[in-house]
C-alpha cells in the first residue's frame, strides 16, 4: 500500500450526527491522527460504546466493534491482549464511561494495557435526549432538565489518575490541530492512555456550546487554553519518590483548577510503569511470539482445531 492518507481512514456512507456536533471534530482528528502516524487501516481497531459518540467507529475505516453500553474497555482489552500488534482505540461518551462503565474505567487503569481511550465529554446523554450525565456540574440546568441538577460531578482526569492510567490528557473537539497531536501522543504512549475531549452537544447542552467555549459572550476570550508551557507531565522511568510526588501534586493542581480558562494538553505521561503486555510476557514468555491471535484455531475448511470430545466425555452424566 502506498503512503496512507486521511482518505484511507474515511468511509463513504452518511453520518447521522446533528449538524454542529462536536463529534465531527473528534472524528476528523482521529482520521488525521491515524494517518499521520503512518498506520494502515488493517492495523487499527476502533471500539465504540453506546451513545452518539459510540457511533464513531462506524465512520473510521478500520476494524470496528460497536460494543455494549459501558463495556467498551473490556472489549478493547480483549482485542489488544489477543493481538498486541493492533493499535486499539476505544471511544465513548461521558454517560457510557463515567456512569455504567465506571467500574470498567477504574479496573482498566489497574492493567495499564497499551491502548487509548477517548471520552467524548458533552455533559449529557445525547442519544437518549439530554439527561444529565455524571460530568454535568452541580446546579447546571441544560434544556432537557426540569430543574438544575442537585448531584455532584465526576472529574474524569482525577478518576483516571486514581485508577492508574499512565497517560492522561484533555482536548477540545473544535481544536482539531491540538486534538490530532493529543491523539497521536496518546497512541504513541506505551501504556493505557485516557483523553477527555470537551465536546459541545448543540442539541441538548445549551450551556457549554461552541460559542461559550469560544468566549463569544466575553469579547472572544476563549474558555479553553493550553496548559502553561512550563507544565511538564513526564514521570521518567527511574523517577525517585520525591519527583513522582512533585509531578502528581502538579497534576492535581491543574486537574482540579476551577474557573477559566479550562486547560487542555497532556497532564500526565508516566513512563515508570510497564504495560500489561510486557508484564504478561515476563510471566508467559510464549505470549511475545504466540499471542492468541497468532494461533491456528481452525483447519483450511474452517473446522475448529479444538477437539472437545475428551471434555464432553469427562463431564458426561451417565
Ligand atoms: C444497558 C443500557 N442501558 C441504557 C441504554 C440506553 N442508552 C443508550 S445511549 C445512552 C446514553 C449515552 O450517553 P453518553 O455516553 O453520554 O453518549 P452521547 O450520546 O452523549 O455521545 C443510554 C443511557 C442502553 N443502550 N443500554
Ligand atoms: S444529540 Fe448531541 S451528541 Fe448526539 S449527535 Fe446530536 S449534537 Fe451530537
Amino acid at each position: 500500500m502506498a503512503t496512507v492518507t486521511v482518505k484511507d481512514f474515511q468511509v463513504g456512507f452518511p453520518n447521522d450526527w446533528c449538524p454542529g456536533c462536536g463529534d465531527f471534530g473528534i472524528l476528523n482528528s482521529l482520521h488525521q491522527a491515524l494517518a499521520g502516524l503512518g498506520l494502515k487501516p488493517h492495523e487499527v481497531a476502533v471500539f465504540g460504546g453506546i451513545g452518539c459518540s459510540g457511533k464513531t467507529q462506524y465512520y473510521v475505516n478500520a476494524y470496528d466493534v460497536h460494543t455494549l453500553h459501558g463495556r467498551v474497555l473490556p472489549y478493547a482489552t480483549g482485542a489488544k491482549l489477543a493481538n498486541p500488534e493492533l493499535t486499539v482505540v476505544a471511544v465513548g461518551g461521558d454517560g457510557d464511561g463515567m456512569a455504567i462503565g465506571a467500574g470498567h474505567f477504574v479496573n482498566a487503569g489497574r492493567s495499564n494495557l497499551d491502548l487509548t481511550y477517548i471520552l467524548h465529554n458533552n455533559e449529557v446523554y445525547g442519544l437518549t435526549k439530554g439527561q444529565a450525565s455524571p460530568t454535568l456540574p452541580m446546579g447546571s440546568q441544560t434544556k432537557s432538565l426540569p430543574e438544575p441538577t442537585i448531584q455532584g460531578s465526576v472529574n474524569p482526569l482525577m478518576l483516571a489518575l486514581a485508577s492508574g492510567y499512565t497517560w492522561i490528557g484533555r482536548g477540545y473537539a473544535f481544536d482539531v490541530r491540538g486534538l490530532v497531536e493529543l491523539i497521536q501522543r496518546a497512541i504513541r504512549h506505551k501504556g493505557l492512555s485516557f483523553l477527555e475531549v470537551l465536546q459541545p452537544c448543540p442539541t441538548y447542552n445549551n450551556l457549554h456550546t461552541k460559542a461559550w467555549f469560544a468566549g463569544k459572550d466575553q469579547g472572544g476570550v476563549p474558555r479553553v487554553a493550553p496548559l502553561d508551557p512550563s507544565y511538564d507531565p513526564v514521570i521518567e522511568p527511574d523517577a525517585g519518590e520525591g519527583a513522582v510526588r512533585a509531578r502528581l501534586g502538579a497534576f492535581v493542581v491543574e486537574a482540579t483548577r476551577g474557573g477559566e480558562p479550562i486547560r487542555t494538553g497532556v497532564f500526565l505521561e508516566n513512563l515508570s510503569v510497564p504495560d500489561l503486555g510486557e508484564r504478561l510476557a515476563q510471566r508467559l514468555p510464549a505470549y511475545r511470539h504466540a499471542p492468541p491471535a497468532h494461533r491456528v484455531v481452525a483447519d483450511a475448511k474452517g473446522r475448529s482445531n479444538a477437539d472437545l470430545t475428551p471434555l464432553f466425555a469427562e463431564v458426561a452424566v451417565s
